[in-house]
């Protein structure tokens, strides 16, 4: 098994209001990645600012705000071999519109502004560490094995 790692995972308020949030588990747990962390959490103008402070001055900025404090979210951390990657490749592209079916944005969205879920960038090196430092503390992450993690990894 090598370059495991783990990666910020969260279902939007949209996501939760439309009940998306054990399919999202599902895909994640059926692909053989492991949850070590997880919180139902409503996000406050603080985090939100921190969280998205990338995009802070953009025309979008206040309604993505907005958004994301409108109601609660799941925030996860999800580990496993090349994590970060896999995960940004099911959740498919930020446009919902332009993602593949097979996705989760290509299954279960139509809108930019409404793209259901997050998850760290992969291309942004140190983002997934960062985006889990910002949710939870080390204390709430869980070691732990799956018990099928042999048949998972050579
Ligand atoms: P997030 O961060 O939500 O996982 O999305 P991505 O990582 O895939 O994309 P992003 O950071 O570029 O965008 C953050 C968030 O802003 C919304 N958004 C984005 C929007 O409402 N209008 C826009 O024009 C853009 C570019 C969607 C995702």
């Amino acid at each position: 098994m090598s370059g495991v790692e783990r990666t910020f995972v969260m279902v939007k308020p949209d996501g939760v209001n439309r009940g998306l949030v054990g399919e999202v588990i599902s895909r994640f747990e059926d692909r053989g990645l492991k949850l070590v962390g997880a919180r139902f959490t409503q996000i406050d103008e603080e985090l939100a600012h921190e969280h998205y402070g990338e995009h802070e001055g953009e025309p979008f900025f206040d309604g993505l705000v907005e958004f994301i404090t409108s109601d609660p979210v799941m925030a996860m951390v999800w580990e496993g071999q090349d994590a970060t990657r896999q995960v940004r490749q099911m959740m498919g592209e930020t446009d919902p519109a332009e993602s593949a079916p097979g996705t989760i944005r290509g299954d279960f969205g139509l809108d930019l502004g409404r793209n259901v879920i997050h998850g760290s960038d992969n291309e942004d090196p140190g983002a997934n560490e960062r985006e889990i430092a910002l949710f939870f503390d080390e204390a709430e992450l869980v070691d732990w094995e799956r018990v099928d993690e042999t048949w998972l990894y050579e």
